[in-house]
């Protein structure tokens, strides 16, 4: 079987970890412009400095993080988002190489400091937003068409400064001034958007998703909502701008099992797939579901939702929805079992089923066609992959080439899943996006040594490496599979 003629074939990357030029041409501080350089066995770091002037340091997952600290001055940074794999400068060549494997479409992030260097500012950066229609030009060039995310962690430290980030109403206006900025500039240029990549990380990644140094439910709770309500409006601007925009949500997924056929299991998956739902309910129905306000009571918060509010919520409701899809895990009820961690980011179980990638990620191929149809059972809007992919060393071999077939194998198979989806279960999947389709900087590392891209760049995390490009097997691979629509795999 084959996918549509229309199907949008791509790849994914994000300004934070693609771009570089981290401090060119008025380019603000974002919250990943702050972070130290993490390794393999340890989450990555987020330091700052305390009002007494301390310095502290934040895990990313650490759900112990020290709450309300107040963010001064930022000082030691070290993290590779300064250079990542230089996009600003390679661009041209960068999106020449993805018009030559076929892509149809190309998922970036415009660095919100880019556009507004303190998040507050009266006056966007005109040098910002002419990169952006450099690049936007390169790309039609092609007929590639951009799918673009307007916040892939790069919150302005500025507005963390000013007031605590998301967890001040007043940075709603602050995004909706940034993304209307981006739809009226580049009206005619970018048909499809996205709010806020993985919003439903900002639970456990509470700086790295929302510039906030806590991870207090209250706190975390009132900028979800802020979150949500500016993704809201930002739809509706979008809408009112130019009626073909397309808007969707975004969600970092992973399909999640009961451990054991053991009702309490099934149980217990079913409440914590609500609390991952819970946001694209929003997103897409456009109010809050009485599970989730239920939920707050009981542990205690108070979430403000006036009318304007819930009125906002409903008139901005998403046109497509969007997901990150790497592996899967499973739920117990059994508190013995649960302490046999799958070592992933979705704290889930380890699957006696599966096997894992080398940083513990449970490969799952058939979990993304779960997946896909639990989302358009539930909600009946188009679907997008917006990261997919296998995150490994490669080998740099005395030739020059690179013998990727392990991440060819993963996407082998997870391609074939979406085939079913589409053809068997009848699910309206319209695009895919491989996460890192050339290697950039890992999120949860921070280091280039998990790479995931069909295009190898040769910075090293030693500091070596000239930025240059080079096309690696799964590069042919996947330009065969785009030229045969998803026939020849
Ligand atoms: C997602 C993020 C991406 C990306 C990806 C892979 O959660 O949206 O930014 O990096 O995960 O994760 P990692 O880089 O940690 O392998």
């Amino acid at each position: 079987m084959a996918f549509p003629k229309d199907f949008l074939w791509g790849g994914a990357t994000a300004a934070n970890q693609y771009e570089g030029g981290w401090n060119e041409d008025g380019k603000g501080i974002s919250t990943s412009d702050c972070c130290t350089r993490g390794s393999r066995t340890k989450p990555r770091e987020v330091t700052y400095k305390t009002k007494e002037g301390k310095i502290e340091s934040q895990m990313m997952f650490d759900l112990n993080a020290p709450k309300g600290a107040i963010f001064g001055s930022f000082e030691g940074y070290d993290y590779p988002s300064y250079t990542a794999t230089d996009f600003y400068h390679h661009y041209a060549e960068d999106i020449a190489l993805f018009a030559e494997m076929g892509f149809k479409m190309f998922r970036m992030s415009i660095n919100w400091t880019r556009i507004f260097p303190n998040g507050y500012d009266d006056e966007p950066n005109e040098k910002g937003l002419e990169f952006y229609d450099h690049v936007f030009d390169e790309l039609y060039k092609y007929g590639i068409e951009p799918l673009v995310t307007l916040s892939h962690y790069e919150t302005p430290v500025g507005l963390t400064n000013k007031w605590g980030s998301w967890a001040d109403r007043r940075t709603i206006d602050c995004f909706v001034k940034y993304a209307t900025t981006c739809f009226k500039r580049y009206k005619g240029k970018v048909k499809y958007w996205l709010t806020f990549n993985e919003i439903n990380c900002i639970g456990f990644g509470g700086w790295m998703a929302a510039g906030l140094p806590t991870c207090d439910p209250q706190i975390i709770a009132n900028a979800t909502r802020n979150q949500l309500l500016a993704s809201a409006l930002a739809v509706k601007a979008a809408h009112t701008i130019d009626e073909n925009m397309m808007v969707g949500n975004m969600i970092g997924y992973g399909t999640a099992y009961p451990y054991t056929c053991h009702p309490d299991d099934s149980m217990k998956q079913r409440k914590m797939q609500q609390g991952v739902d819970f946001y694209t309910d929003v997103q897409a129905r456009g109010y809050y579901p009485s599970s989730q306000l239920k939920k707050y009571e009981r542990e205690g918060i108070v979430l403000e939702l006036t009318d304007q509010d819930k009125q906002t919520l409903k008139e901005g409701t998403i046109d497509f929805i969007t997901f990150s899809y790497y592996m899967s895990s499973c739920v117990s009820a059994d508190p013995e079992v649960e302490k046999n961690q799958g070592g992933n980011m979705m704290f889930g179980v380890k699957n006696p089923y599966l096997k894992a990638s080398d940083w513990g990620w449970q490969i799952d191929p058939v979990g993304l066609r779960i997946a896909l149809n639990d989302f358009y059972s539930k909600y009946q809007l188009p679907l997008m992959i917006v990261e997919n992919g296998l995150g490994a060393v490669d080998k740099v071999e005395a030739d020059g080439s690179i013998h990727d077939s392990y991440r060819i194998d993963y996407l082998r198979a997870h391609i074939e899943q979406m085939d079913k989806a589409i053809n068997e279960d009848d699910v309206n999947l319209i695009g895919y996006t491989p996460w890192g389709c050339i290697d950039l900087v890992s999120a949860s590392t921070g280091e280039m040594e998990k790479r995931y891209g069909f295009i190898y760049v040769d910075y090293q995390d030693d500091g070596t490496g000239v930025g240059k490009r080079s096309r690696k097997d799964s590069f042919y691979w996947y330009q065969k599979v785009i030229a045969s629509d998803g026939e020849d795999l």
